[in-house]
């Protein structure tokens, strides 16, 4: 018999000394006195996994954000000890266990600087409210210490000094002070003493990070349940740890098709057929290029999912044949809410077959959404994913739908508190039954997840094509994503750029923001300037609530029409550049985007750089931030770099100002550089690309480039059929040599490279190909600018 119901209050508890030590091959255990055990895995050289309990045993291990295909493996381990510690020490890392209370450190293996040290380390408090422990952890922050990262935080890059929340929020017209909204990335990347290290706390429940907010020089991440289980990722250079951490949580399963990443137009809703026609003919007749048009909600019957609304679609599948017979891929949304209805066929076999959420106490999670009261699948259950995946059947092979947009996923619910499922809500959670607080981070994952297998198995032999709103780590194996409700302000501009570079450097690439603004409306100067940044952003879409008027590209008059048409035109031109630094990501997690301190962590200037940004390899951009601007200053990192328009050359290392009237906007391209181009085309594949323009800008030095290319859609790559060409440019006073070297086995359609030359130095007297000179005529020279020649050389030599 209980008889006293007071509960004890311990406060923070801490491990206390080591009285065991056990090494199973790369798993070492330490276990405490009062029964906490430190569990270090030795993932690779550089990641340590640690992971702790406060009760002897641990639970089950698994997680929906590592990925089975991550790298492992290390070349060196050995664990020793002295007086104080346990000492683990791999190729690239030492890392001490302190005996009497768990707490780490850790150094660089070869020069033996302190990177990451425990302040109180591991600890933790009882929570009597849900029966489980608040996980915490503090470290020192280091002297100058920087912290970035953190998934879609509408905030500056650099996250010193501020507190963040992660869970899963509907966040309709966030602002810098909305936290948390649509993601949960509980990873950062921290740098100090120009050395990069990594953070990825893998908990689900609702979780919390502090960069040196509460107390200056301390960092801190605890969560409301689960385990205190984290990642240690070493560079030193950023790139490698956020390389590192995608390549845990996974990297796209897929290249993108590359329509995908034409230019996509949305609203909130184009209805009925005739106002979708007039959209895409509009597109065409203005030749404005656009590869996807978007379904709202209103395209259903009542917004059930997987139907049409017969009076709006009478005939999807001839529509949708229609569009694509124009280039338009046909993209609709889909939300988790099934509404209630016994004649609803989805409905019904929902529950028929025992897959929609339940309360802890038997009844089922009902909440409103648009179609009224709904159940909701429980997509942590494989089953689930499984039948839901098969309701894309009809949509994408019969129907011929291109893409699935996921929507409401975090899950959204509208009029009660919280936005969302209360915390009792039961999930399967892949056989690890949980409550929503555990599962709520990763529920719009598994939505997203389930539904990229539908599109994956049905759109073959072409590739699948999903957006999500909600995610957790590790969804970016799956889809693409956007940034949700923003608005059409300025500062949203500099929010959408800033979230952007927050999510490559997130180790989630396929991302952008609703151009223009999604509440409200911009007026044309603002919208163009948005153009002007989305066309750098991977995922690129105009969309819009549409309840404050139009927002195509001809909605702003001729003048602002005609800018956007340029920078559109100009996303097409660069395609195969795109493609190249998708396949990157895809193959080696080098995010796409790259803040200016992950460009060069050496310059401390780029600390705090927030607008702009390099594209790829090697394209600078910054985007116009704000009305009436001629141009604007911004800070030209370390090199040298041509002005894209102008093709002067400037020295970085400095700010600068850059004239950019509303029809331009600051570009630059690394000295050295070759940018592959297509022509332009009003979608992708509307033209058979019969020559390759080459942008080469001269360097007296040396600078390598990559084009990668396949059959822009299908498997056929993953079988060897694609062409990965690296050219090494290699210039002096009077020469400019490339060489080329082309591996894989797929023959692009083109046979002639055009090359056009910056800032040649000198006149061109003569050219070898492979050892052979060629006569001038032959290369169709256009002044020292343009030459034409084939494709299949391995040395090219232009000589002064
Ligand atoms: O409650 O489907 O973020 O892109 O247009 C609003 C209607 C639901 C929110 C999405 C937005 C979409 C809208 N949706």
């Amino acid at each position: 018999m209980i008889l006293n119901t007071e509960l004890e209050y311990k406060g923070n508890l801490f491990p206390s000394k080591i009285v065991k030590y056990e090494k199973n091959l790369n798993v070492l255990s330490f276990t405490a006195e009062n029964g906490v055990i430190l569990e270090v895995t030795v993932r690779r050289d550089s990641i340590l996994r640690f992971r702790y309990t406060t009760t002897g045993i641990f639970e089950n291990d698994f997680s929906y954000a590592i990925t089975k295909y991550a790298s492992r493996g290390y070349n060196h381990l050995e664990v020793t000890e002295d007086d104080d510690n346990y000492i683990i020490t791999t190729a690239k890392l030492i890392c001490n266990v302190s005996k009497t209370d768990l707490r780490t450190s850790i150094f660089d293996a070869k020069d033996k600087t302190l990177i990451c040290e425990d302040e109180l380390g591991f600890h933790w408090e009882e929570s009597y409210e849900f029966g489980g422990d608040v996980v915490k952890m503090s470290k020192t922050a280091q002297s100058g210490e920087s912290y970035y990262g953190l998934g879609d935080k509408p905030v500056d890059n650099n996250l010193k000094g501020k507190r963040f929340e992660n869970w899963v929020t509907d966040s309709y017209a966030y602002g810098r002070e909305t936290d948390p909204i649509y993601k949960a990335i509980p990873f950062y990347t921290a740098l100090h003493h120009k050395k990069a290290y990594g953070i990825f706390f893998d908990n689900t429940f609702r979780s919390f990070f502090d960069f040196c907010a509460e107390r200056r020089n301390i960092t801190s991440f605890w969560a409301h349940g689960g385990e205190m289980n984290y990642y240690f990722i070493y560079g030193p250079d950023m790139s490698e740890v956020v390389a590192n951490y995608t390549d845990l949580t996974g990297k796209p399963h897929e290249m993108p098709a590359l329509w995908t990443l034409g230019y996509h137009q949305c609203k909130w809703s184009y209805y009925p057929e005739s106002n979708v026609k007039e959209i895409t003919a509009k597109f065409r007749e203005l030749q404005i290029p656009c590869d996807a048009i978007y379904l709202d909600i209103d395209y259903m019957e009542g917004f059930r999912c997987f139907t049409w609304s017969k009076e709006h679609f009478p005939d999807p599948k001839r529509m949708v044949k229609e569009l694509a017979d124009d280039g338009f891929k046909t993209i609709v949304i889909i939300d988790p809410g099934i509404k209630i209805d016994m004649d609803y066929s989805v409905f019904k076999e929902g529950l028929d077959k025992d897959y929609f959420c339940k309360r802890a106490d038997g009844p089922y999670m009902k909440g409103k959404v648009w179609p009224g009261e709904c159940y909701f699948p429980d997509f942590t259950n494989p089953e689930v994913r499984d039948w839901w995946s098969n309701l894309f059947k009809e949509l994408v092979e019969d129907i011929g739908v291109k893409g699935v947009w996921n929507d409401m996923n975090e899950p959204a619910v509208m009029d009660v508190p919280g936005k969302t499922f209360p915390n009792d809500v039961r999930h399967d959670y892949d056989g690890n039954q949980c409550s929503h607080r555990k599962a709520h981070n990763v529920y719009g994952m598994q939505m997203a997840r389930a539904t990229y297998q539908g599109l994956k198995k049905f759109s073959y032999p072409k590739r699948p094509f999903v957006i999500t709103r909600a995610a957790y780590s590790g969804t970016q194996r799956y889809t693409s994503s956007w940034t949700g409700d923003n608005v059409a302000t300025w500062d949203h501009l500099n929010i959408a750029n800033l979230q952007a570079q927050r999510m490559a450097m997130s180790g989630f690439s396929f991302v952008g923001s609703d151009i223009g603004g999604f509440a409200e409306q911009p007026n044309g100067e603002l919208y163009a300037r948005w153009i002007q940044l989305g066309i750098f952003h991977p995922f690129c879409r105009t969309h819009s609530s549409g309840d404050h008027g139009d927002q195509e590209p001809w909605a702003f008059g001729e003048t602002i029409t005609n800018v956007v048409r340029k920078f559109i035109e100009l996303r097409y031109q660069l395609l195969p550049y795109l493609y190249t630094a998708f396949w990157r990501y895809a193959e080696e997690g080098i995010p796409i985007l790259k803040s200016l301190v992950l460009y060069d962590q050496q310059d401390p200037q780029t600390y705090y750089r927030n607008d702009e940004f390099v594209f790829g390899e090697k394209i600078l951009v910054c985007p116009v931030n704000g009305p009436n601007q001629k141009g604007r200053r911004m800070y030209i990192p370390r090199g040298k770099w041509y002005n894209f328009w102008t093709d002067e050359l400037v020295t970085g290392g400095q700010e600068l100002w850059v004239d950019a009237d509303l029809d331009s906007m600051p570009i630059f391209v690394k000295e050295g550089a070759i940018i592959p181009k297509y022509p332009v085309q009003q979608y992708v594949g509307e033209k058979t690309i019969d020559e390759l323009l080459l942008d080469v800008y001269y360097t007296e030095g040396k600078e390598e480039s990559m084009v990668y290319e396949d059959a822009t859609d299908g498997y056929d790559y993953i079988k060897g059929r694609y062409s990965l060409r690296s050219f090494k440019l290699s210039g002096k006073k009077k020469e400019l040599i490339i060489q080329q070297h082309k591996t894989g086995k797929f023959i692009t359609t083109y046979k002639t490279f055009k090359l056009n030359l910056h800032g040649l130095p000198f006149k061109i007297t003569k050219v070898q190909v492979d050892n052979v000179d060629i006569p001038l005529k032959d290369l169709k020279i256009n002044g020292d600018n343009t030459l034409v020649l084939t494709k299949e050389f391995n040395e090219l030599h232009i000589i002064g």
